[in-house]
């Protein structure tokens, strides 16, 4: 049965007690989305301004990705890995031309692209670098966010996600963000690194962006200790920062790129990692796999998803309205008594607010921003991240800084 017939307050309801209580939504129930908006169960209008935590870039709904989706499912949708299919090998080869590396693994989440990424990355120590068994050890950043499996949990600074799951997965050494001397050090101080895994800007740690040349001088300590350049652009990729990838902004390509999210449009789950053949090829049979991974409807999504990419020039865009962005809310923060600054890159972009007087301002500015017509959600208790679907008009933009600007004004 459609869920029309229910109100806000019984959908809420129910979620509240048939559904597990691992998030604490807004209280917004929404039942439509297209492009930039979307639209509650009462008819209400919004300006999505999280797009699912940037896993829509491309517009909800995007009607090339839909037709994919509806067309392909029509077709074949599932047939596992047992045989091949008419529609992975060309995904493999669009999408690997598309970012500029030898091979890819079709996943289906962020973090099972995670997960790949430190197998591989392991694996290609033990038989490429010729790490003792089991020594391998692979560097993560301070305040990193990667997922939410055991494994990438074990190597969390954050209480909140670590709490009560040991015990933990040995192998990992937390370092710095932004920091290439500590990098070194540890780089240094042991000859079992396999890996560094780092995200280009740090989405849930508050849109945490590293100093220019940061990725670039932490990479080339890398090949100087040679340990794998992991980059995590599940969130910082496809277009979302301004550049394809953010590791673009300082000319890096990674040996191990993890994308999600937005590789989908958020039609279905697509994630993926790519590398070259010198390090996809520790992989052979049966080493590693997936129901899902690689199915056809995922490889037509992701193209077209791609596609949207390139056609609709989102990198572009997310790069001038980001300028945009950041220099009126610049304003906004001089005026503002609550709000201290904007940071980000393109059109990943966070406030922070002064909670110094209110604990839960930044929510109560998120639910009010919803009130308005505009939807975001804070990250930590007083940072509020704006990162609106990369289709958004600037006109459309500007709408959104006066209702920002608004609301933050009927908190003063
Ligand atoms: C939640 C956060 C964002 C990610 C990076 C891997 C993954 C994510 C850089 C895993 C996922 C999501 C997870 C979602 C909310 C959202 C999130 F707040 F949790 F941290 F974006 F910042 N690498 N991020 O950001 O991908 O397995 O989820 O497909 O868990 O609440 P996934």
């Amino acid at each position: 049965m459609k869920n029309t017939n229910y109100t806000a307050i019984e959908l809420m309801n129910m979620e509240n007690e048939y559904g597990a209580h691992n998030y604490h939504p807004l209280p917004v129930v929404l039942d439509r989305g297209e492009g930039v908006f979307v639209w509650d169960v009462n008819g209400k209008k919004y300006y999505d301004f999280l797009a699912a935590y940037s896993a829509v870039n491309q517009g909800h709904c995007h009607p090339k990705i839909v037709d994919a989706l509806i067309e392909q499912s029509k077709r074949l949708a599932l047939t596992s890995r047992a045989f091949f299919n008419s529609k992975l090998g060309p995904y493999e080869k669009f999408i690997t031309e598309y970012f500029g590396f030898d091979m890819m693994l079709p996943m289906n989440t962020g973090a099972e692209a995670v997960e790949t990424a430190l197998k591989l990355a392991r694996k290609w120590a033990y038989e490429k670098k010729g790490v003792e068994k089991d020594q391998a050890h692979i560097l993560v950043c301070n305040d990193n966010f990667h997922g939410r499996t055991t494994t990438i949990v074990s190597f969390s600074v954050d209480p909140v996600a670590t709490e009560h799951y040991g015990p933990f997965t040995p192998g990992f050494t937390v370092v710095p963000y932004n920091d290439v001397e500590a990098l070194e050090k540890e780089l240094t101080a042991n000859p079992n690194i396999a890996g560094f895994l780092v995200e280009p800007i740090q989405g849930e740690a508050g849109v945490n962006v590293p100093d220019d040349g940061y990725l670039k001088a932490a990479y080339e300590v890398c090949k100087k200790h040679h340990v794998l350049f992991i980059a995590d652009e599940v969130q910082t990729g496809i277009a979302r920062t301004g550049k394809l990838l953010a590791c673009q902004y300082d000319d890096v390509q990674p040996d191990v790129l993890i994308l999600g999210k937005a590789l989908s449009g958020g039609a279905y789950p697509v994630s993926a990692v790519l590398a070259n053949k010198d390090i996809m090829e520790v992989f052979q049979p049966g080493q590693h796999g997936s129901t899902y991974g690689g199915n056809p409807v995922a490889a037509e999504v992701a193209i077209a998803a791609l596609q949207v990419v390139e056609e609709e020039k989102l990198a572009e865009k997310s790069y001038e309205l980001g300028l945009y962005f950041r220099e009126e809310m610049e304003k906004i923060c001089e005026r503002s008594p609550i709000a201290e600054k904007v940071r980000g890159k393109g059109l990943m972009n966070a406030l922070i607010i002064d909670n110094s007087d209110h604990k839960n301002l930044a929510w109560d500015v998120c639910v009010k921003l919803g009130e308005n017509g505009l939807l975001a959600k804070p990250t930590h208790t007083n940072i509020i991240r704006f990162a609106p679907p990369l289709v958004i008009t600037k006109e459309q933009l500007g709408d959104c800084i006066k209702i920002i600007e608004k609301t933050l004004r009927s908190f003063e």
